[in-house]
């Protein structure tokens, strides 16, 4: 009957929630190429304070695109990656800044409150194909520029952290 499995299911969501609300999750182990270490004010780690992710656990979470033109991009480009907030939650990020470093040891700040207000994404692909470092990959921070235009500022501009590899939360 649906109604008794709909009720089973939300009983077992609830029994989850006391479980797990607030407490450690355990994360996956990547397999593959660490792409992102997320560090400090996390909840969630799967090796000594540190959340790393190959490529396969980023794109378990769900995929986000952003269509958008960008001052560092022709034309208008379709990226597709995971929202920076699903990630935050994903590592029971507790903080309220981003510190974020780049291959390149470009370093950035960006407030916890951009990944909640706007749809900010790491974006892994661009048009379908997957970014390589050549292309500024494998993970670049893509603000919805079009849907937005008040974000193209020099502020926001200095958060579009390309080669991105490290988020520290504080
Ligand atoms: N990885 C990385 N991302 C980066 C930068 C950088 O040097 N390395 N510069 C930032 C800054 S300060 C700005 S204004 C823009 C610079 O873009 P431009 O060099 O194409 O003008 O990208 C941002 N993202
Ligand atoms: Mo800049």
């Amino acid at each position: 009957m649906p109604t008794i499995f709909g009720k089973s299911l939300a009983l077992a969501g609830i029994a989850l929630c006391v479980l797990f609300g607030g407490q450690a999750l355990a994360l996956e182990t990547p397999g593959g190429p660490v792409i992102l270490t997320v560090t400090g004010d996390i909840a969630n780690t799967n090796a000594p304070g540190e959340a790393r992710f190959d490529r396969a656990m980023l794109l378990a979470l769900p995929q986000h695109e952003t269509a958008t033109h960008t001052p560092w991009h022709d034309g208008r480009v379709v990226f597709s990656g995971p929202l920076g907030r699903d990630l935050l939650d994903a590592v029971g990020a507790r903080g309220s800044e981003l510190r974020v470093t780049a291959l390149n040891d470009y370093a950035s700040s960006i407030p916890v409150s951009d990944f909640r207000q706007h749809d900010v994404i790491l974006a892994m692909s661009a048009d379908g194909k997957r970014l390589r470092i050549r292309d500024q990959g494998p993970l670049f921070v893509i603000y919805p520029f079009d849907d937005e235009p008040d974000l193209l500022n020099e502020t926001v501009m200095t958060r579009s952290v390309w080669q991105l590899s490290r988020i520290d939360v504080r």
